[in-house]
């Protein structure tokens, strides 16, 4: 092939070569144009020009002299866009090809834009899986950790994505882990990190504490099969809290660049909510007691009358104490402690109840001089509200299957009515309505007969009163409640950043000085390695005992590691600054991510904890740059558009009769829109479900890269859905990508055949179009009318909407169909659209781009190797006409409209072709025009000057009387 080439240049040269070429067209002066005969039979092997790119990209990259830290600074607009990194499992799955494919888009794009772009890459190392390996196969997770990267690379290599290899970072890498140390210890510093005591599951056969995702559904361990125990162990927590008013505030300040859905997962996980703190008095074996009490919290204080019972969690302090004397509660607890979130499961208190706080200022209402059961119940959350639900059946679903199922009662009361009641069939005015069939009520309304002299009033204001009148008495206080909980970040495990935490007996926990950072993992022994069980930090001695930094005496060291969360929790920054020493990152070079792109399954934690450790780092004295100015409207905030694209399905077969999933090689897929099962005549049933071994669905991206290219699968990938929705991988329709490439591999050999045979030189003065428009001829104008539509639509697709990055698919498939169909004649016009369109291609599909660009300047190439761009050296291209323009082309070759007035000849005028006529069925009458082009015919008539004179000047267009439009607009009859 006489364009393979391999580009032998120093990086001087190379530089000097890239600033040559930095925008416009790429010939600065004429280049001659040789004859390639052997192009035009050209077949086209995508994988062949994947292999020549990928090999010229990678060489090319290898000696790019760039440090980063020490980038100089360029006035170019910068541009950070980010692809949530991997964990290191040591294959790419279709979720990593779909985000990769499309942050290497924007990143190429942006590029191209002449901006200074940021699109690096790393490894969210540290977790369980390493650790499981190393434990099921006796390997160092070190090692398994790296040659798992070293795989991916390789594969993220195969994709033509284009990362920044030279910012690359593991979060296992001591040079990585000592700043997320360093960070954990501004955090304590601040008071930020504290321990407290907490439930952990805890594994007593491996003596181990377990990850909740260890835990089975039915509450035993995955490894030991031990009934998994809760123990209350002191942990590490962040103090997230302290930051929960900005991370809900700010998210107003993020609507339009994330998507809607998250922001409001965001805010129901903080879960900020008004409502009260209610006092229900303890009766103790039938005595009110005058000091104890049960707190409630609840948000439906207007429901207060309404309330059949109070349930309690399992851990809460009455339940604990009333265990000790109950040997059958003792006994619920423990098996209460596996059962769902959701279980209607109760345990009745045998000798507590408590009374109703409205008792202690209505004593008429009936209903509330009653006491009321207890229940221990697994429904109630232990760490939400009080631990203590007030049960309100009428009007919570919740608390009536609850009800029903452990107070067995006939009738429910119902103590809000809707505006309109519509049940008469029940008294609900006198509140009580059948147990079998009621149903919760769940909407605010008005207080209902039960409720004494609150009855009639609306929800609100009955509990603001209710509320108000029980705080005088010292029974309820009005509270703000936070669903959000501080962030435990403690696991007992060894692959994670060490706690940089020294116990001394003297001196209590010591932070590890700044300089004897990092605190290494210890290397991990054979024993361990062999399937010890347990953590093995805690039994590597020699690591454990060290000297406490502050007295010298004998200490021990924090034996925790951090959640691998932590390290994602600021990763970001790294990648700014990734060769720091000294520090995370110099907060001079820090800024936020300006797109994110990412899997939904993260669309909560890890972005709430990366939000808040970037305001904790924006506010800290160490990071002023980061900080939000008193006046500034922006807030700190890492991701500035997030892109959360939605997951990829696998096509599923499985037989009709059993639903066993079949694995594909079962099923004859011969006569693609009839499969059938091997050896039978049965038709499997077809879906798309999430990949899955057990489904036998999954698609490696690899081998499909290898089978079809990988643009090709790069374009099918974007191509199959919009950003957001879930995508459904066929891979029979891969064909349609094939073909469309087929034919723009098709115009472009064409196309050099043409540059050629006209003596045609590509050149970047020559080629902007000619003076006057509107002397193109018309297949000339069509194309440059609709190349000019497509690279605004592509433009402003991909930057201001690229949550449609699909359509930018089909835009180009029209515009090569076009091109195709009704070639351009002048050739100077044809190189000015394909050229365009293969810019426009680049982005997606950069490897074919690449070839076919070196094709259309092939005498270039082989005059002077060093002298020839590639598509990438060339800039996006702008929009080819102005909004003029493009309204001249698109109503040239007007209309000759010969009018009459009552029956004779006034005038002959010229009007424009309607921009877009809708030649539909409402086309009407003699004129075979739609009235909507009638009109617009009519319109442009009286802008001109025979039209102004005759139709408003000479005559009344007011009173004009009939209109008529025949012959296709050709003669149009005025009657007045
Ligand atoms: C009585 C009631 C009546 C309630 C009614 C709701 C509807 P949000 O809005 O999410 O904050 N609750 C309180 N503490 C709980 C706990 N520890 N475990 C489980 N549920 C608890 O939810 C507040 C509501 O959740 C509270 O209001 C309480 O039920 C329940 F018609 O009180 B409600
Ligand atoms: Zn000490």
């Amino acid at each position: 092939m006489q364009y393979l080439f391999r580009l032998r240049l120093n990086p001087a040269q190379r530089a000097l070569a890239r600033n040559r070429w930095k925008c416009g067209f790429p010939f600065s002066g004429p280049v001659r144009l040789a004859t390639t005969a052997a192009a035009s039979s050209k077949k086209l092997d995508l994988l062949a020009i994947d292999r020549k790119w990928q090999e010229k990209w990678h060489t090319d990259a290898a000696a790019k002299p760039s440090a980063p830290s020490a980038a100089v600074a360029s006035d170019k607009p910068k541009s950070y866009i980010l692809s949530m990194f991997p964990y290191p499992s040591g294959t790419l799955h279709m979720g990593h090809l779909r985000v990769y494919t499309i942050s290497d888009v924007l990143a190429r794009f942006y590029r191209m834009r002449g901006h200074d772009v940021l699109h690096p890459m790393g490894w969210d190392a540290f977790g369980l899986p390493a650790e499981n390996a190393a434990i099921e196969r006796g390997i160092d997770p070190a090692d398994w950790t790296r040659d798992n990267i070293a795989r991916m690379k390789e594969q993220l290599r195969s994709i033509s994505t284009s990362f920044d290899w030279d910012r690359e970072l593991a979060t296992c890498a001591p040079e990585f882990y000592e700043h997320t140390q360093r960070i954990f210890l501004k955090l304590y510093e601040k008071g930020l990190a504290y321990q407290a005591e907490a439930l952990v599951n805890y594994d007593p056969v491996d003596k181990t504490v377990l990850a909740n995702e260890q835990v089975d559904a039915n509450g035993f361990s995955w490894r030991s099969g031990a009934k998994v125990e809760q123990l209350n162990l002191k942990q590490w927590f962040f103090r997230i809290t302290a930051f929960k008013e900005a991370l809900l505030k700010d998210l107003d300040t993020l609507a339009g660049g994330w998507p809607e859905r998250v922001l409001s997962m965001q805010r129901n996980w903080l879960g900020k909510s008004y409502g009260a703190k209610i006092k229900f008095p303890v009766v103790v074996e039938g005595n009110e007691s005058t000091s104890l009490h049960v707190d409630v919290f609840t948000t439906r204080p207007d429901t207060l009358y309404g309330v059949e019972y109070v349930a309690l969690s399992l851990n809460h302090p009455i339940v604990l104490e009333a265990a000790q004397q109950d040997t059958a509660l003792r006994q619920f607890l423990n098996e209460a402690a596996s059962l769902p979130p959701d279980s209607k499961a109760g345990y009745k208190l045998a000798s507590v109840s408590v009374s109703h706080p409205m008792h202690s200022i209505d004593k008429e209402t009936p209903y509330v001089a009653r006491q009321l059961p207890v229940f221990a119940a697994p429904y109630v959350l232990s760490d939400y509200g009080e631990g203590a639900v007030m049960g309100v059946p009428g009007h919570d679903t919740r608390d009536m299957a609850f009800f029903k199922e452990n107070v067995n009662p006939e009738f429910v009361p119902v103590v809000i009515l809707p505006e309109h009641p519509s049940g008469t069939e029940y008294n609900m005015a006198a509140g009580l309505v059948p147990a079998a069939d009621a149903k919760a009520i769940t909407q605010e309304g008005y207080l209902s007969a039960r409720c004494g002299k609150y009855q009639g009033l609306p929800s609100r204001e009955a509990g603001k009163q209710i509320v108000d009148d029980l705080n005088r008495a010292g029974h309820a206080d009005a509270v703000e409640q936070w669903r959000l909980r501080d962030w435990l970040i403690s696991r007992q495990r060894y692959w994670g950043a060490p706690i940089p935490i020294i116990h001394c007996s003297n001196c209590g926990p010591v932070p590890v000085p700044d300089d004897q950072l990092p605190v290494r993992l210890p290397q991990i022994e054979g024993e361990w390695l062999k399937g010890k069980r347990g953590n093995p930090l805690e039994s590597s001695d020699e690591w454990v005992n060290t000297k406490c930094p502050s007295c010298g005496g004998t200490a021990k060291r924090d034996t925790d590691t951090m959640d691998t969360f932590v390290d994602s929790s600021w990763y970001y920054l790294r990648f700014l600054d990734p060769a720091n020493k000294d520090r995370p990152f110099s907060p001079s070079l820090a800024r936020p991510v300006d797109v994110y792109i990412g899997g939904v399954e993260h669309a909560i934690l890890h972005l709430l904890y990366a939000r808040f450790i970037y305001k904790f780092l924006a506010q800290s004295d160490a990071f002023p740059e980061l900080r939000q100015t008193e006046d500034s409207s922006t807030p700190a905030e890492p991701f500035k558009t997030l892109l959360s694209q939605g997951m990829v399905h696998g096509k599923t077969y499985s037989e009709p009769s059993t639903g066993r999933f079949l694995h594909p090689d079962e099923v004859d897929l011969s006569s693609p829109d009839r499969p059938t099962i091997k050896g039978t005549q049965v038709t499997p049933n077809v879906s798309f479900e999430k990949m899955s071994k057990s489904k036998h669905n999954g698609v490696d991206p690899t081998q499909c890269a290898l089978r079809y290219g990988a643009d090709a699968t790069r374009a099918h990938v974007l191509f199959s859905a919009p950003v957001s929705e879930v995508l459904e991988w066929d891979e029979a329709k891969i064909v349609g990508i094939e073909r469309w490439f087929g034919r723009l591999w098709k115009l472009v050999l064409e196309t050099q055949q043409t540059l050629v045979s006209s003596s045609y030189t590509p050149n970047s003065e020559k080629t902007t179009l000619p003076d006057s428009l509107q002397d193109l001829r018309d297949s000339d104008a069509d194309a440059v009318l609709f190349t000019h539509r497509t690279i605004s639509s592509v433009t402003s697709c991909i930057e201001t909407n690229p949550y449609g990055l699909n359509t930018v698919i089909s835009d180009l498939t029209k515009l090569t169909n076009s091109l195709s169909s009704s070639t351009p004649a002048s050739p100077q016009i044809l190189y000015l659209c394909v050229s365009s369109l293969l810019r426009l291609l680049a982005p997606v599909a950069p490897a074919l781009a690449s070839e076919c660009w070196e094709i259309l300047h092939n005498a270039a190439v082989q005059n002077d190797i060093s002298r020839a761009p590639t598509i990438f050296d060339c800039c996006w291209p702008t929009p080819l006409l102005s909004t003029e323009q493009a309204d001249a082309l698109a109503t040239r070759g007007g209309l000759t409209v010969a009018v009459q007035i009552n029956g004779k000849l006034r005038f002959t005028v010229t009007v424009p072709r309607m921009p877009s006529p809708t030649t539909t069925a409402e086309a009407s009458g003699k004129s075979g025009m739609s009235a909507e082009e009638q009109d617009w015919i009519i319109g442009r008539i009286l802008e001109t000057d025979e039209g102004r004179s005759w139709l408003q000047q000479k005559n009344d267009w007011d009173k004009r009387r009939r209109v008529i439009v025949v012959k296709g607009g050709k003669l149009v009859n005025v009657v007045f």
